[in-house]
């Protein structure tokens, strides 16, 4: 296919530091959900610590976005999260289960990298829920309908013998969580080769779970974070139906090629729209937040007919 996958939006990037009312280094890596008709952003930001903090903007078209006063998710400083947040809150993912919207996030500290749940429901009020990793797992996504009863995610733990792979996970209450099995590898000498990850939470198609995810290469530049997607099946997701040989999305505009963390596209959220498209939004070098326009039909058609192997 000659044509871009993922049409980059024209006034790209959409979210910026300088549209933030409170100081901040970055913005991006932001979930974004549409609640009652608005788009929900919740995006990552460094401040000038090197730590991170999570911010909300709004937006009535999915591209033009404006930010709340203040941060929406600050590192608890007191309680049971605290020493689990000491270091930042990262990466927010946002899945609507029922009728409340549950956030996955990182968490940092001394201890390592885990995972926390806080819930929702209307972007005002939000409250800590459980930590529900242990140390050394980054991006969860939450699929948001369960399946013969139980909960469902993507998750991906580090591990130092095999390159870090995509896994899934069920559980009765969305705290306790097990049967993992690991469902995708990075595949030998492919643009994803490094590492892989989930980036937006699965949004439901006719054929199937549609999951966009991240996957790294490493050169003698560094690292290259590109766009893949792949397809898991609606009644059971732990089938893995397909798994884009080619990636959708890479580097390519300065602001993805150049910023604070050169070449990288890394997403966290991507909504379905009612004509068939659908929206990606991806952090730009850990530094802008950018989005782009796919169809559902051409994602679909390059898991189920140009497929590479899943592992
Ligand atoms: C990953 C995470 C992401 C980041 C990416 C590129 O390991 O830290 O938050 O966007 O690296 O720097």
């Amino acid at each position: 296919m000659k044509r871009d996958i993922v049409r980059r939006y024209a006034h790209n990037p959409i979210l910026t530091k300088d549209q933030i009312p409170y100081a901040v280094e970055t913005v991006h890596n932001a979930a974004v959900v549409k609640h009652a008709g608005v788009y929900i952003m919740l995006f990552r930001s460094h401040l000038r610590t090197g730590r991170s903090i999570i911010g909300l903007a709004r937006s009535h078209d999915g591209f033009r976005f404006e930010a709340d006063p203040l941060p929406f998710l600050v590192p608890e400083r007191e309680g049971p999260f605290a020493a689990s947040e000491e270091f930042g809150v990262e990466d927010p993912r946002v899945t609507r289960l029922g009728d409340d919207y549950f956030i996955t996030y990182s968490a940092y500290s001394r201890s390592g990298v885990r995972i926390a749940l806080a819930k929702t429901s209307d972007f005002t009020q939000v409250e800590r829920v459980s930590l529900i990793t242990q140390a050394d797992h980054r991006n969860v996504v939450l699929f948001p309908e369960k399946f013969n009863g139980l909960y469902a995610r993507l998750d991906r733990p580090h591990s130092e013998i095999t390159p870090w792979s995509i896994w899934i996970s069920y559980s009765p209450d969305l705290c306790f969580w097990g049967r993992s099995e690991l469902l995708i590898k990075p595949e030998p000498y492919h643009w994803d080769e490094m590492k892989i990850g989930p980036g937006a939470p699965p949004f439901k198609t006719e054929r199937g779970w549609l999951s966009i995810y991240h996957g790294v290469f490493r050169t003698m530049d560094g690292a290259i974070y590109r766009l893949g997607v792949a397809l898991h099946d609606l009644q059971n997701p732990a089938r893995v139906i397909g798994v884009s040989d080619s990636w959708i999305l890479q580097p390519e505009d300065v602001w993805e090629t150049t910023g604070y963390v050169h070449n990288v596209v890394f997403t966290c959220g991507a909504v379905p729209e009612p004509d068939g498209t659908v929206k990606i939004y991806w952090g730009a070098a850990d530094t802008v937040m950018c989005v782009g326009e796919a169809n559902v039909s051409d994602l679909l058609d390059l898991c189920l007919n140009h497929s590479r192997p899943a592992k």
